[in-house]
């Protein structure tokens, strides 16, 4: 496996970050998660779009230009001969010493690891999650701003740790006032009669690549979506559920908190959006061989 770190192309073994990287110290960097289909790398300006706006949000400026990160991206995936891959582009606040102020830190760090990507089970998608709501509230953008995609990942995690000890594939989260805002990993969406809804930024959310990507599926489909608050109420009493991201695409939901979402089926615009988004992973995206 070859990496790609601080402008240089090294084997796995030789991809080492320092102790002093703020990155590790602080949890003080952003990073993607970003995925390659059938020799090309999906929504590639997209993602990149959410790092430069993370790391402009968090006053980090990366060594690298947005031309020249999509070139580290494409090669990667080259070096490393994949064309369905799951690749991981991240940028630490660099070295520095052991004080917490940014300023110690002079230079970025700058990494990009492209690996085979594991599938979720097909069962999942058929038969559809069964997840809970958990009691770890979603960071307030006050505190921490949700969008930025932040190496910060432990308001997630507590909410995983919930699901994984109730036995549950993935966690609900609410935002600090009660309304659902998204998933540990995924975005929520939820379809009450023919109309498809999902929380607003607003809410305090990781504004989706994939759930933009399916919005945009939906509206092409004549399917009215929209964008607003609501609570368990709305989700308990939906026709269908389902959840968008990199790794799980599509994936339906078909009970929250032991109560089954209409009869506990995936649902029909569920099962049309999965088919739109697999369509679209095929022929979307940035080629990776010139
Ligand atoms: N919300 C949160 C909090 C996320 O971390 C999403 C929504 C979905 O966003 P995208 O842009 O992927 O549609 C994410 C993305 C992993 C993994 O390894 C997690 C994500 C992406 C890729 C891999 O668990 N989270």
């Amino acid at each position: 496996m070859i990496i790609y770190l601080d402008g240089e192309f090294v084997p796995k073994e030789r991809a080492l970050i320092s102790v002093f990287d703020h990155g590790l110290l602080y949890g003080d960097g952003v990073f993607e998660g970003i995925r390659a289909y059938h020799g090309r790398v999906f929504k590639l300006d997209e993602h990149l779009d959410r790092l430069y706006d993370s790391a402009r949000t968090i006053a980090l400026e990366i060594p690298v230009s947005k031309e020249e990160m999509e070139e580290v991206v494409l090669e990667t995936l080259r070096r490393n001969d994949l064309s369905d891959a799951y690749i991981r582009l991240v940028v630490t606040r660099g070295v520095g010493d052991l004080g917490l102020d940014p300023r110690k830190c002079p230079e970025a760090t700058v990494f990009c690891i492209a690996a085979s990507i594991q599938l979720y089970p097909e069962e999942l998608y058929q038969e559809g999650l069964a997840v809970i709501t958990v009691s770890t509230r979603r960071n307030i953008p006050a505190a921490c701003i949700p969008r930025v995609k932040s190496l910060n990942y432990l308001n997630n995690i507590y909410a995983k740790i919930e699901a994984n000890l109730a036995g549950a594939p993935e966690a609900i989260m609410l935002n600090a006032e009660g309304y659902v805002a998204e998933a540990t990993g995924d975005n929520i969406f939820i379809v009450k009669k023919g109309v498809l809804i999902t929380p607003p930024t607003h809410v305090g959310i990781l504004e989706g690549i994939t759930r933009n990507a399916v919005m945009d599926l939906a509206r092409k489909q004549g399917i009215p979506v929209e964008e607003k608050v609501f609570t368990l109420f709305d989700v308990y009493n939906a026709d269908e559920c389902f959840l968008t991201g990199t790794a799980a695409e599509v994936i339906p939901t078909v009970k929250v908190d032991g109560r089954l979402i209409a009869n506990g089926k995936p649902g029909k615009i569920t099962w049309e959006l999965i088919a739109a988004f697999r369509e679209l992973t095929k022929v979307d995206g940035t080629l990776i061989k010139q």
